[in-house]
């Protein structure tokens, strides 16, 4: 018996790009975030049709202890005074956890648990994220280039964006030239 040597695929570290054969690749635009930026006249100025972010993900098993692993890259820019930012999500089964590692560009992760407490980390091209179990997670993207960011995740979690219709707990705006991030009540 021989034993074969299987062709991995791979990550372009500077920029994030697979190459691997099966990527499927998921574009969310302006249009479908519906509710997610605060700032609805903003929001409604941009053509719907606008990419703000992508995702792409590598050809996995499904199913019990199975991995899946995706980039995210998410354009720089603003709705209003808000940055752009990925919809977010709670994980359909709460106790699963995630890692994100930092790619390319410069951002910040937020993080909120069940009791609305949220915080943040800085992502920067070789920041490591665990994302612990019923820890709700949004990229945002504070910076002028696309940040990219690897991650993977139980093929089982799931992802719940329902729980957060009222939004996160803070905001990432640009305020008198400055990143700062905005406690808020309601969205
Ligand atoms: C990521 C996210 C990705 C897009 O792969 O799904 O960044 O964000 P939304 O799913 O919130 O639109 C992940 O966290 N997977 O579990
Ligand atoms: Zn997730």
């Amino acid at each position: 018996m021989s034993i074969t040597f299987n062709k991995p695929p791979s990550v372009a570290f500077l920029t994030g790009q697979f190459t691997a054969e099966n990527v499927i690749k998921k574009v969310t635009r302006s249009g479908d975030l519906s509710g997610v930026f605060h700032d609805i006249a903003a929001w409604q100025a941009i053509p719907s049709d606008t990419p703000i972010y992508e995702v792409e993900m590598l050809n996995s098993l499904q199913g019990e202890g199975e991995l899946y692993v995706g980039m995210t890259h998410l354009h720089p820019g603003r709705v209003g005074n808000e940055f752009h930012m990925t919809r977010g999500h709670f994980h359909q089964r709460r106790e699963q956890g995630e890692v994100y590692f930092g790619i390319r560009g410069s951002g910040l992760l937020l993080l909120q648990n069940e009791h609305r407490k949220a915080w943040l980390e800085h992502v920067s091209p070789g920041s490591v994220h665990i994302i612990p179990g019923d820890t709700a997670h949004r990229l945002i993207n504070t910076g002028s280039e696309v940040l990219s960011a690897l991650a993977v995740w139980p093929s089982i979690a799931g992802h719940d964006y329902g729980s957060l219709a009222q939004g996160f707990a803070a905001r990432v705006v640009l305020q008198d030239g400055k990143i700062q991030a905005k406690e808020v009540q309601n969205g």
